[in-house]
C-alpha cells in the first residue's frame, strides 16, 4: 500500500494464498459500495482461466495473477476497456530498461513475439442491469521455466530482462497506469485508442487474419481499433471493413 499513488483503484485489496481463479472468486461477490475498482490477487493459482475454456498455468509467488472488478458509469466499449488494461501492463514493462512490449489483437502482451501475459474480461449482469466487470490478469514475471507446452510460446519478464523483479513495485505501477487509462475509457477519451493502435503488432500492415474463420492472408491491412473498440482493416478494393473482436484472429 505504501508503494500505491492510486486514488480509487486497488486501494481495496483482497490477498489469498492459494485460490483455484481470482477471476471465479470475483463473479461469487456481491458488488457493494467501495468494492469499484478493488484488487483480488493471489499467490498461487490453481485453476486459472483464458478465453473458450483455455488454461492460464502459473508457478506458486512468482508472477502477478489477479482480478479487478469495476462497476463503470460506462456500459459498452468493454473490449476497449481490455485493451487499456493490456496497454497499462504494457507501460509499466515499457518503463524497466531495456523492454519494449507489444500488444496483440485482443488482448495479450507479447514480448519479442511471446507472450507475458493475458487477460481475461467477464461481464456480469443482473436482468438487463450489469453489475460488474471483471478483468483478470497473469503476467509472468519471475518464472524462469515453463510446462514443455509452453516452452516456445511463454516468457517473462525476468527471462527478458535476465535479472528477477520487484512484484509489488511493478503491481503498484501498473495500478497507477490503469486508473489514468481507466478514466480515458470511461471519457471515450480519443487518445486512448490511438495509443492502444502505436503499440499494437500488424498496425498499418497488410497483416494474416482470418475473419469468421476464413484466412484472409495479406488481403487486408490491419488499421487496429476505431473509438469503440471495433476492428478497422482495408482491402485491396480499398474498402472500409469493420469487424467485432469475436470475429476476427491476427496472426503474426
Ligand atoms: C488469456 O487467455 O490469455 C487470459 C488469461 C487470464 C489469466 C488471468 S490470471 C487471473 C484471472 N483469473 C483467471 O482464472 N484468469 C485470469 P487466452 O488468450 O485464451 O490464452 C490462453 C492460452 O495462453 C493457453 O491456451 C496457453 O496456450 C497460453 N498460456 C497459458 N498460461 C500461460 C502463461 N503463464 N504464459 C503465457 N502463455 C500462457
Amino acid at each position: 500500500k505504501q508503494k500505491l499513488a492510486t486514488s480509487w483503484l486497488g486501494r481495496s485489496f483482497y490477498f489469498f494464498e492459494e485460490i483455484p481463479s481470482t477471476n471465479s472468486y470475483c463473479k461469487t461477490i456481491k458488488m457493494e459500495e467501495g468494492l469499484h475498482g478493488a484488487a483480488f490477487l493471489t499467490d498461487y493459482q490453481t485453476g486459472g482461466r483464458g478465453q473458450h475454456k483455455r488454461k492460464w498455468e502459473t508457478s506458486k509467488k512468482q508472477n502477478l495473477t489477479f482480478s479487478l472488478v469495476f462497476c463503470p458509469q460506462r456500459k459498452d466499449g468493454f473490449i476497449l476497456l481490455t485493451l487499456a488494461c493490456a496497454l497499462a501492463v504494457l507501460e509499466a514493462i515499457n518503463d524497466l530498461e531495456g523492454l519494449q512490449a507489444k500488444l496483440k489483437w485482443p488482448n495479450d502482451v507479447l514480448v519479442d513475439s511471446k507472450k507475458l501475459c493475458g487477460i481475461l474480461t467477464e461481464t456480469q449482469f443482473t436482468g438487463n442491469q450489469l453489475e460488474k466487470i471483471i478483468i483478470g490478469i497473469g503476467l509472468n514475471v519471475n518464472q524462469s521455466k515453463f510446462p514443455a507446452s509452453l516452452d516456445d510460446y511463454a516468457t517473462s519478464i525476468a527471462l527478458e530482462k535476465g535479472s528477477p523483479l520487484d512484484r509489488e513495485t511493478l503491481l503498484a505501477n501498473i495500478f497507477l497506469k490503469l486508473e489514468k487509462r481507466f478514466h480515458q475509457w470511461e471519457n471515450y477519451n480519443p487518445r486512448l485508442p490511438r495509443s492502444i493502435n502505436k503499440h499494437m503488432i500488424g498496425f498499418g500492415k497488410w497483416t494474416r487474419l482470418s475473419v469468421n474463420g476464413e484466412m484472409l492472408d495479406g488481403k487486408h491491412k490491419f488499421l487496429g481499433i476505431d473509438g469503440t473498440g471495433k476492428l478497422l482493416t482495408l482491402d485491396k478494393d480499398l474498402e472500409l471493413n469493420t469487424y467485432t473482436y469475436e470475429q476476427v484472429r491476427v496472426f503474426l
